[in-house]
């Protein structure tokens, strides 16, 4: 008898991990969905069957769950994660709060397995989760000394607030959740100024990479960009490998992956672009070049579905993960 439950249900990323669940033919005996008291009561279709949405309190620990899975932003899981992980439950939770934390895994599937010291595992950032997705193969393959980041982040990285600030935009109307128009604009800025002139974006972007490679000695920089595109995320990557090679020799080494699509034909004007990767499971990258004015360095673009991959789907395959590694 298997329960799972998903906190956060309403929330756009939330309803991805419904459709992922049934995609992924996540097993369960018995499911409950949580929210805000805002949505609670509102039904939702599961697997063709009729769930409807609980209020969260501190006692939906108490139904003991095996599963959480938790999209409820970090100052919710910061309460509720270690309450559903005491009652015994292994919670995935979306947010950046435990990311971080020493003893908690940071897990993309395709690249590393949970250790389980502790019962909560943290989905990583949608930027970082597609940018390490594209690098694991060279850094297999040459090893990677240095990259630098640079995003388009799409606006349904921030929810719905962020939707409705593109679209009213173009119909002239002030923004509410950024602090200047995206429509039409392109902000330099994502998350939470820090003390060092980078925002939490950027640094989740440098500290995210190396956790999840196991690698403290990449150097790792990032300038995180929102652009007036409603979904998917683009990143250039400005690699620098530690072993000499050839661009024909990096698209070698990310061919023959079933979750990375290589689009790379310049000549046939053949890139990927936010419209290829939405709604699809992997990650799409081209424009690979060299960088003639460093050593071993070269240019590699990457898109991907940031609710996708990004978000819903990666929770979702660790999930699938674990009761495999139960099984
Ligand atoms: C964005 N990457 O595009 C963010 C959304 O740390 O999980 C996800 C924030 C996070 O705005």
């Amino acid at each position: 008898m298997s329960k799972l439950a998903v906190i956060g249900a309403s929330g756009m990323v939330g309803e991805t991990i419904i459709k992922m669940i049934e995609k992924y033919n996540i097993e369960y005996d018995e499911i409950d969905l949580y929210a805000s008291a805002r949505s609670a009561g509102k039904k939702v279709t599961v697997n063709g069957e009729e769930i409807t949405i609980k209020e969260l309190t501190e006692n939906a620990s108490d139904e003991k769950y095996d599963y959480v899975i938790m999209a409820a932003g970090g100052k919710l899981a910061s309460i509720y994660a270690p309450l559903f992980e005491a009652a015994g439950s292994i919670v995935v939770d979306n947010s950046s709060h435990f990311r971080m934390h020493e003893d908690i895994d940071l897990i993309i599937p395709e690249i590393n397995t949970p250790t389980l010291n502790r019962k909560i595992i943290a989905n990583p950032n949608c930027s970082t989760t597609q940018a390490v997705v594209a690098l694991k193969p060279l850094y297999d393959d040459f090893g990677i000394d240095r990259v630098a980041y640079v995003t388009y982040q799409a606006v349904s990285g921030s929810g719905v607030a962020g939707i409705d600030d593109l679209k009213n935009g173009e119909k002239g109307l002030e923004p509410t959740n950024y602090p200047y128009p995206i429509y039409n604009n392109v902000l330099p800025h994502i998350d939470d100024f820090l003390d060092n002139g980078f925002t939490r974006e950027e640094q989740k972007m440098v500290d995210e990479t190396k956790k999840i490679l196991n690698d403290d000695e990449i150097k790792v920089t990032a300038t995180c960009v929102r652009v007036p595109v409603e979904n998917s995320h683009s990143v250039e990557m400005n690699v620098t490998l530690k072993n000499e090679t050839t661009v024909d020799e990096i698209r070698a080494s990310l061919r023959g992956h079933d979750h990375i699509v290589l689009m790379d034909d310049v000549k046939n004007l053949v890139y990927p672009t936010p419209l290829d990767a939405s709604g699809k499971s992997e990650v799409f990258v081209g424009r690979i070049r060299k960088d003639e004015t460093l050593v071993n360095t070269f240019h590699i673009w990457c898109v991907s579905d940031n609710l996708l991959k990004g978000a819903a789907q990666n929770s979702v395959q660790i999930l699938k993960q674990l009761q495999e590694m139960n099984k």
